[in-house]
């Protein structure tokens, strides 16, 4: 008798993963999917760039969460599109994956959308594994973090398109040195873009938003 060996766990999210991103071209909506440890900001930032998009684009969000549905609740006063997934109804996952957000986009009217933001589970280790067919992968990393979370979670930022260093009006108050994150970031993966921002007072978030209007952009021009 044969043994089967399933040799790539991830093949089925990748094969979902490649469904999803034909869909979106099909759709021209940019995807982006927000990664970080908890608390880092990435709720924060989903609100402002709505905040700052919602008259230029028609928005969706897609909330994880392993419990409860607050972040979801505190986007709603957009009115947009918004669904939250909770793992812990199902598998308590640390993560997302592919089919869930199929799932999600499903229950979108694509045909009105420009854009989707993910916001995936705070944890810097099992969402760097799940290609969710995202156009660009951002992780926030706030810099009451520490300068050596490129160098200890990797994966995260090898598989990430843009690092977001957030809570830089902390700075003051803190033991911290940028230039050795930012070497830490590029030793890490020299090719991401890095943008050095407060969520909170907004210095440095207008070259973000340029960046995201700029591939929102491409995306609703490009061809079929
Ligand atoms: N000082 C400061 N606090 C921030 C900033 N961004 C987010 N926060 C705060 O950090 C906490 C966690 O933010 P949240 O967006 O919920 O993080 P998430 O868990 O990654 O979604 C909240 O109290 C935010 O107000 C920032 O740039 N500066
Ligand atoms: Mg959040």
């Amino acid at each position: 008798m044969k043994i089967k060996v399933l040799k790539d766990i991830f093949a089925s999210n990748k094969e979902r993963a490649a469904e999803i991103r034909e869909l979106l071209q099909q759709n021209r909506i940019y995807m982006i999917d927000i990664m970080s440890s908890p608390g880092a900001g990435k709720t924060t930032i989903v609100d402002k760039i709505i905040d700052n998009l919602k008259n230029t684009y028609h928005i969706a969000v897609i909330e994880g969460d392993i419990k409860t549905t607050k972040d979801a609740e505190k986007l709603s006063r957009h009115n947009i599109p918004i669904v939250q997934i909770e793992t812990s109804l199902f598998r308590n996952d640390c993560h997302l994956e592919s089919s869930w957000i199929m799932g999600c986009l499903q229950s979108f009217d694509l045909e009105t959308l420009d854009f989707i933001i993910i916001e995936n589970i705070g944890n810097l280790v099992c969402p760097a594994e799940f290609d969710l067919g995202e156009d660009e992968r951002i992780v926030v990393l706030s810099v009451t973090e520490g300068e050596d979370k490129p160098l200890k979670y990797p994966m995260m930022f090898n598989t990430s398109h843009t690092v977001l260093l957030n809570k830089i009006d902390l700075l003051p108050h803190l033991d911290y040195s940028l230039p050795a994150v930012l070497d830490n970031i590029a030793r890490t993966n020299p090719k991401i873009n890095v943008f050095q921002m407060s969520a909170k007072t907004g210095e440095g978030f207008e070259p973000f938003l340029n960046h995201l209007k700029t591939n929102i952009a491409k995306k609703i021009e490009s061809i079929l």
